[in-house]
């Protein structure tokens, strides 16, 4: 089994219809979807998935953004899945991301960037069982 990683479709690519572009970059790029699910998250939900941003002066807009409408979240897996999905999403500020990236395809600002996947081998663990039971990831 390779390393899982996790990943959001954020809400302003699920709005644009982007999901299966998105989906199908990440399939292109040989990583595994494991689990994948639309969930509408509550502002409790966001405030505590993005608990360690919430000294930045950006938290109460970054909360409110997620909140605005649904988003698709899903596992990933594959060799070194954490590194090679921050890769293929390119840098946080989607002005500044490598042409082929999701956010240089999707994003529209550093705020509405189309994607979010794990930052380490930590983070994944808890962002996966955040919204994921053991019994949703298919073996
Ligand atoms: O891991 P990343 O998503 O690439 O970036 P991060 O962990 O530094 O920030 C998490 C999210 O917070 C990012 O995807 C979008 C949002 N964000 C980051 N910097 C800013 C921001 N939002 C606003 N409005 N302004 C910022 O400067």
């Amino acid at each position: 089994m390779g390393e899982l990683t996790f990943s959001i479709i954020k809400p302003d690519a699920v709005a644009n219809n982007k999901i299966g572009d998105i989906l199908k970059m990440i399939s292109d790029s040989g990583l595994t979807i494991k689990a994948t699910k639309m969930i509408q998250m509550t502002k409790v939900q966001a405030e505590g998935f993005y608990a360690v941003h919430k000294e930045r002066p950006f938290f109460g807009e970054l909360v409110e953004y997620m909140i605005s409408g649904p988003c698709v979240v899903s596992v990933l897996e594959g060799d070194n899945a954490i590194k090679r999905y921050r890769d293929l999403m390119g840098a946080t500020n989607p002005a500044e991301a490598a042409e082929g990236t999701i956010r240089k395809a999707f994003g529209a600002s550093i705020e509405a960037n189309a994607s979010h996947g794990s930052d380490g081998p930590d983070t994944a663990k808890v962002e996966v069982s955040y919204f994921f039971s053991s019994l949703e990831l298919v073996n």
